[in-house]
């Protein structure tokens, strides 16, 4: 029995960090002869956050020195160097990889010996340093035999890209490890194989006699892809890998799902002829057969440890589950090493990603691009994932040639120095040597490797398509030929290594229980969706959602402010930042009073670290903050190394408290991949509060893919929850778009579906803020949680909040009276609106002095829309017969068309609701600054026209007056109401975006 654990993943070599090279690198910018190049290096990188939480350790490299007497024999024998690298450069051009043929090995001038002055085929080279030696190849051989393993490893039915690798030390490893596999070779486990073949073909004939009329994107002419992936985890698990995080896609799902992850035949056949994969009184709706996923074990007899296997549920768009899986892979290993206490983990020690991808997917989509770039970085990585593209050489109707530039389907995958091995799915053997490979690469330097497997599709791109409509040579090869698992079935018959008895016997006992889960899967009753052990601590899609208060003692918040600026002696902190953020925050903290939004938040995230909770910060530049308000990381003036006050607090460590982490991930550039990651997050560990920022609100939408098919609808289609939360800041962060995905209904929530799929937010106040955040994983569910705003809110003195509003007692209200009104009959209008606007808008009633008149009542929750509480509200203004919303945004986007129903069913009868705001209009906002100034002007003046005998000219003259250089306005007829909707004039300036004010009467 093979003994899987630590020592047998030792066998991978001593780590270091990047930071350790880094430094070293810094040090030598002392160094005064030092070539530029060297200098530059280092500093290329800067800065760097080796000593903080989230960077872990990597592998260190192995040497790529060749010792005196292998240089001199290269320099001896500079010809056979030459044309040994050719065939690891040029090899694969001329390999047989295509298992219809169609693509035929190329005759490749480079790799011909003559080329490099190398005639004589019986010559003897001393190889030492140039071919590795192996049992095929003894150290000095003839020029044939060298030629001759040279075509056997690199132009055969498997094949290699690694000559784009920078790293020289990483190509000499894998050339090593290739060559020398002659020399160990992988012992085939041939019955493993065959059972999984036959199965698949099995499974796939079953299902097309039986039910012709279903789609199920099948696996047939990739059968091979069952093999592949099986050995991947055979070989992961005999180095200690505990657990896997597959990534499948729609082709196949079905066959791998019952003839490798044990998804039980009979609530497959139930989900295929229309049934659900859940419980009955289950309220998600499920999923297409194509997208379900599945958590198994599968246990070796070989191998004393099970490995733990996810199989990720998947959303339709192409790719986009890559990122997820890569989220969901790395917080599952650093929870495992969390939960082994490690010292000497390293980065995918526990956990191996394997991600499938079709072959026109993946050279297509740019997620993949994104996805791939961000695989080794410090904070993404997961020690690296084994790609497979199933590579059927067809992408629904369209051929290579028409969906990517490249030759390989793989090729986009070199700009991140990442190997490809590419092998013909017609030979298993060869398959489960590119998996051991794959793994043996991951393991060894936990990166990202391609296996690219070349298949072909027996049917259309689902069974009812006719694929010779527009492939007709090859679906004449393909109709001609016999399956890949018959074949491979013949060969191991014909050569005794299988009898053909043993072979029925597979079948037959396969088909029957195929037969027999089709008669069961009428009457069976899945208990899904099923939930991993630590999501079970938690209540299921909120159906007994228990909200605790999040405020926190004074004395704590005082001093968690205090430690979120706390600098440490070894860092130099920049003398502005000094200045303008760790003085003004520690006054404001001795004050209690003007705590701003950054001082919240870092209060949101001290107090939950330290009830132990693990924060992920995660966007563009988030470690300073776009605005420049967060300085959530300093970055020592010297050194340049990061340092994230929050990781330590003292009082935690003297107490020794087990605080949680802060890990600041400053993002490449990029959305939708990000954002797929942190859902991936989020799904794996409800403890760790996962943060996603925006850049700018609205830069969110290049991720909208992963927010509609992952985010919004996650929990309904997988019974997943999720507590991401996205912050969006900058108002025009289309909100209208996170609420047309809110399935709160119109009429009110029941007991049944006590809450929405996503919280929609846009708080006025830091201490709101401050609750939010906590609120987030105090409850005992999870919902994906969005924030909007607010740029101009971080440092607005009016929008501050003192400490007693985040004290004991205290919590999130999602909705805000107007504190100003004294006597609430009075009130004639009720302003009802979201957001930033709210301070103009308390502005001019404050100057006007409407506070007996008017009262402004902020919406700070939009979903679930807190009918309740706007309710209780608005009542007490008995006397009300006004009610307006007022918004920003023009009249398309924003709040409104979510909130106008809704407000609308709480009004007294009769009692209209009243639109003030922008008209319809294609983009969030004017790029002309006198032109949004103008507007903006006009709707604020809007909101309290007719009070008192004030006209809008009034205000916006009276605001004129205070700010002379605003652009003048001009003169608005609102004096002259035609519908209850009207235009502002066709004489204003800017008539092509009308202003939209409701009909009304100074006398009012
Ligand atoms: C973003 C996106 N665009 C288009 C589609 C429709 N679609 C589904 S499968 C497919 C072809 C995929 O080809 P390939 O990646 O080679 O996988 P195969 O089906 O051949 O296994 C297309 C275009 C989709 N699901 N997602």
């Amino acid at each position: 029995m093979l003994k899987a654990g630590k020592s047998a993943r030792r066998a991978v070599f001593p780590c270091t960090t990047t930071g350790l090279v880094l430094a070293q690198g810094l040090a030598r910018w002392n160094t005064p002869n030092i070539s530029r190049l060297q200098l530059f290096l280092p500093l290329a990188h800067s800065y760097h956050d080796s000593a903080e939480y989230g960077h872990f350790q990597t592998p260190q490299m192995p040497s790529q020195k060749y010792s005196a007497e292998e240089l001199a024999n290269r320099q001896h024998n500079a010809n056979l160097v030459m044309l040994a690298d050719a065939y690891r450069r040029y090899g694969h051009l001329s390999s047989n990889l295509d298992p219809l043929g169609i693509q035929k090995p190329g005759l490749i001038e480079e790799l011909s010996a003559r080329m490099y002055g190398l005639k004589d085929e019986s010559t003897q080279y001393n190889i030492d340093g140039i071919v590795t030696p192996s049992s095929k190849l003894p150290p000095n051989s003839s020029l044939s035999s060298i030629i001759e393993v040279l075509q056997r490893t690199y132009c055969r039915n498997i094949s290699y890209e690694f000559d784009h690798i920078t790293s020289l030390a990483i190509r000499k490893w894998f050339a090593e490890y290739v060559e020398s596999m002659d020399a160990s070779p992988t012992p085939p486990r041939y019955e493993r194989f065959h059972e999984l073949l036959a199965k698949t073909e099995v499974i796939e004939t079953f299902l097309q006699k039986k039910l012709p009329n279903v789609k199920r994107y099948g696996l047939e002419g990739s059968e091979s892809i069952v093999v592949l992936i099986d050995q991947i985890i055979y070989e992961g698990a005999q180095l200690g890998i505990s657990d896997v995080v597959a990534g499948l896609t729609h082709r196949g799902r079905v066959s791998i799902l019952s003839t490798l992850f044990n998804y039980p035949k009979d609530e497959l056949l139930r989900k295929i002829t229309g049934g659900s994969e859940f419980a009955d009184d289950s309220p998600h709706t499920g999923d297409i057969i194509l997208d379900v996923p599945k958590l198994t074990t599968i246990q070796y007899s070989d191998i004393d440890s099970p490995v733990n296997v996810e199989v990720m549920w998947n959303a339709c768009h192409l790719e986009s589950g890559m990122p997820v899986s890569m989220g969901k892979s790395r917080t599952k290993d650093i929870g495992i090493s969390r939960s082994k206490m490690d010292p000497d983990y390293i980065i995918g020690d526990n956990v191996l990603s394997v991600s499938l991808h079709g072959d026109s997917g993946f050279a297509g989509q740019g997620i993949v691009a994104e996805s791939l770039s961000m695989s080794g970085l410090a904070h993404f990585t997961n020690g690296g994932t084994i790609h497979i593209i199933n590579n059927n050489q067809v992408g629904y109707t369209t051929p290579p040639s028409h969906t990517r530039t490249t030759r390989y389907a793989s090729d986009i995958a070199k700009f991140a120095d990442i190997p490809v091995i590419h092998v013909n799915g017609e030979h298993p053997e060869e398959v489960a040597r590119a998996a051991r490979i794959a793994v043996a690469y991951r393991q060894r330097f936990r990166k990202d490797v391609i296996i690219d497997m070349w298949s072909f599709r027996k049917r259309g791109h689902n069974e009812m398509d006719e694929p010779s409509f527009t492939q007709p040579t090859m679906y004449k090869i393909i109709n001609a030929r016999k399956s890949i698992p018959t074949q491979f079935e013949d060969k191991l018959i014909s050569k005794g290594l299988l009898s053909k008895n043993k072979a029925d016997t597979v079948r037959q006992e396969w088909l029957n229980s195929l037969n027999e889960a089709y008669i069961a899967s009428a009457e069976c009753r899945p208990a899904g969706p099923e939930q991993s052990h630590v999501w079970k601590l938690l209540s299921r899609s909120g159906s007994r959602p228990i909200e605790k208060t999040t405020g926190v003692d004074e004395n704590t918040l005082y001093q968690t402010g205090v430690d979120s600026v706390k600098q440490s002696e070894n860092i130099k902190v920049h003398p502005r930042i000094e200045r303008f953020h760790i003085k003004p925050r520690l006054k404001r903290l001795q004050d209690g009073q003007g705590i701003d939004w950054a001082t919240a938040e870092a209060m949101a995230f001290g107090t939950l670290l330290r009830e132990g909770y693990n924060i992920r910060l995660s966007g563009q530049d988030v470690g300073r903050g776009t605005f420049s308000h967060r300085h959530a990381m300093f970055v020592c003036q010297e050194s340049e190394q990061m340092y994230v006050p929050l990781n330590h607090m003292e009082d935690c460590k003297q107490q020794q408290t087990q605080q949680g982490k802060l890990e600041v991930v400053n993002s490449n550039l990029c959305e939708e991949a990000v954002v797929g990651f942190e859902y991936g997050v989020s799904t794996e560990d409800p403890f760790t509060l996962a943060i996603w920022e925006a850049q700018f609100g609205d830069f969110y939408n290049n991720s909208q893919a992963i927010v509609d098919g992952y985010i919004a609808s996650g929990e309904t289609k997988w019974g997943q929850q999720s507590g991401l939360v996205m912050l969006l800041p900058h108002g025009s962060c289309r909100i209208e778009r996170h609420l047309m995905l809110s399935n709160d209904p119109v009429d009110g929530r029941t007991h049944s579906h006590p809450l929405p799929n996503i919280y929609v937010t846009y708080p006025t106040t830091p201490a709101q803020f401050f609750h939010l955040l906590r609120r987030q994983v105090k409850r005992n569910f999870r919902k994906p949680l969005i924030v909007a705003g607010p740029k101009t809110l971080l440092r607005l003195s009016s929008a501050s909040s003192s400490l007693s509003e985040m004290g004991p007692g205290t919590q999130f209200r999602p909705v805000l009276d107007d504190s100003t009104i004294s006597d609430p009959q009075m009130i004639k209008r009720v302003i009802i609106m979201s957001g930033k606007l709210y301070y103009d808008l308390a502005k001019i009633k404050d100057e006007h002095m409407l506070g007996e008149h008017v009262a402004i009542v902020r919406v700070e929750e939009i979903s679930p829309f807190p009918r309740e509480e706007l309710y209780q509200t608005i009542s007490q203004y008995t006397n009300a017969s006004d009610f307006v919303w007022v918004q920003e945004e023009p009249r398309n986007a924003g709040s409104y068309s979510f909130v106008a129903p809704r407000i609308k069913g709480l009004l007294p009868a009769h009692a209209e609701l009243r639109y003030i705001g922008r008209g319809e209009h294609a983009a969030t906002c004017s790029g002309v600054e006198a032109q949004q100034t103008a507007e903006h002007l006009q709707l604020t003046s809007e909101a309290f026209s007719g009070l008192r005998g004030l006209v809008a000219d009034m205000v916006i003259n009276n605001i004129n007056t205070q700010h002379s250089q605003a652009p003048a306005r001009a003169s608005l007829p609102l004096d002259k109401p035609s519908a209850t909707m009207i235009p502002a004039s066709a004489h204003h300036r800017w008539s092509s975006r009308p202003v939209y004010a409701a009909a009304q009467s100074s006398e009012q």
